[in-house]
């Protein structure tokens, strides 16, 4: 059985949160970056999002909940889930598919369904949920309260905003926490967020309340006069909590400014601790490394889920069952839906096969290289039928290569007709010196000051 053998630590540690905390936000993260090391190693079923960075958001929020309180969470919700149960072997366990406690390693990182915690990767799927519960503990007349945690990315679905509504209407004991982290997966939030986040929870008569994740204790006392409120009014409340993600969104997509991110670090209070209080800091991370050894060791000792491995039984109903080209790789079809998309496109140039690269696809991230010149984009996408077509939109946009026509080449040559004649060749070479000087034009346009205007697919 897996113990964690406290190291002594001094009472308080200045300008530090309370050891408890930190030990608590430190074991948070040491657990996820353990998780990604572990995902490297092919040890886990499926992906996962780490929450490096925001810990302090779990911690605070568990320090005000009481057992019968419940807590709603998103594809980010190792910390939260952690933070309130402190179980850190059954979350192992659960995302290396194993047969011990959670879920039976069904729902690996993003389906939690334990100890009054329950999560789902949907994004705002949750939020209506949450306010059925928050319902129920009106109807029963308790005090007990369900809190939802939502990102900021999240702020363009719809369903949060009928719930908001609802749950003002309804006077539902719902505390919304939204973290915000300036990103949704790639996309900047100066590229999709108009007006004021508060006002959006303000315009339905919900009282709202800003904190951030670098002052933790001060956070914590903002969680605790939003979870009071919501506790003694029985109404909604809207707590915003400013916030960095460290880490990229899931594990290789992050094409964030990397002077942002190291500016971020800096200012992260467990990073600096490490610089301000050493020897404290390195006893306790090995206090703590030491235990999610044994946690690590104890997950893995169950046996894998058998429901992962059965074979699929149920009918399928009148669905016609997917021909993939290639079974191995969704990113196969994808690139196949690339393709055709782009073969009747009359305002892209058609090169050759390699001139859209499905490079990377994780979890509906997918990071694409146009032409081989570095206009990578990466892109959250719905899962839907025209996401090829939203791609090279996107792409088109962001690559302002992908807009050149030219009047020698056929506006309909599809990349094979291209690519297999001799004709096609000089074309080719023709469309990769006019790329190029597009290209160069670009990054003039751009070291002159000018921006290219994207548009959203
Ligand atoms: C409805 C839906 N669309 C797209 C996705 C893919 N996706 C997963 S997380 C994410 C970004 C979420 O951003 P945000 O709400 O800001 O949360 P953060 O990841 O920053 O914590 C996207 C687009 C999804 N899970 N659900
Ligand atoms: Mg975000």
């Amino acid at each position: 059985m897996a113990t964690l053998k406290q190291v002594e630590m001094p009472a308080t540690l200045p300008s530090l949160p309370e050891p408890r905390l930190l030990r608590k936000a430190l074991g948070i993260r040491l657990f996820e970056q353990r998780l990604l090391k572990l995902f490297s190693e092919g040890r886990l079923f499926g992906t996962v999002h780490t929450c490096v960075g925001q810990e302090w958001t779990g911690v605070a929020i568990a320090e005000h909940l009481r057992p019968a309180d419940v807590l709603f969470s998103n594809h980010r919700c190792h910390g939260h889930y952690l933070a309130r149960t402190e179980n850190y072997v059954g979350l192992f366990a659960e995302i290396m598919g194993r047969e011990a406690e959670i879920c039976r390693g069904r729902g690996g990182s993003q389906h939690i369904c334990d100890g009054n915690v329950f999560s789902n990767g949907i994004q705002g799927g949750i939020v209506p949920v949450s306010a059925g519960i928050a319902y129920a503990q009106k109807l029963a007349k308790t005090d007990d309260i369900t809190g939802v945690f939502i990102g900021d990315g999240t702020l363009g679905e719809g369903s949060v905003y009928e719930t908001l509504n609802l749950a003002s209407v309804w006077g539902l004991p719902l505390l919304i926490v939204l973290e915000n982290n300036l990103y949704a997966q790639s996309t900047s939030q100066k590229q999709t967020l108009s007006g004021d986040i508060e006002a959006r929870a303000q315009a339905f008569g919900i009282p709202t309340l800003r904190a951030n994740t670098w002052n933790p204790e001060e956070l914590i006392v903002a969680v605790g006069a939003a979870v009071g409120q919501v506790r003694k009014t029985g109404k909604p409340f809207f707590l915003r909590v400013d916030t960095y993600r460290l880490m990229a969104h899931s594990k290789s997509d992050d094409d964030r400014d990397r002077s942002e991110v190291d500016a971020y670090w800096q200012r992260d209070l467990l990073h600096r601790a490490r610089e301000t209080h050493p020897e404290a800091m390195h006893a306790l991370e090995m206090e703590l490394e030491s235990y999610l050894d044994a946690a690590v060791a104890e997950a893995e000792s169950s046996p894998i889920s058998s429901g992962l491995e059965a074979p699929r039984t149920e009918p399928v109903g009148t669905w016609m069952p997917t021909v993939f080209e290639h079974p191995d790789r969704v990113v196969n079809r994808i690139y196949a839906g690339l393709r055709a998309a782009m073969e009747h496109d009359a305002r892209w140039l058609p090169v050759d096969d390699t001139r859209v690269e499905v490079s990377h696809a994780v979890s509906g991230a997918l990071s694409l290289t146009a032409n081989g010149v570095g206009a990578p984009c990466s892109i959250s996408l719905r899962y839907s039928h025209g996401f090829a077509v939203a791609v090279v939109a996107r792409l088109r946009a962001v690559d302002p290569v992908g807009q050149i026509t030219s009047p020698h080449l056929p506006k309909q040559a599809s990349a094979a007709s291209v690519s297999h004649s001799r004709r096609a060749t000089w074309f080719a070479m023709l469309a990769v010196a006019v790329s190029l000087l597009a290209v160069g034009l670009a990054l003039q346009r751009r070291l002159n000051g000018h921006t290219i205007h994207e548009h959203h697919a």
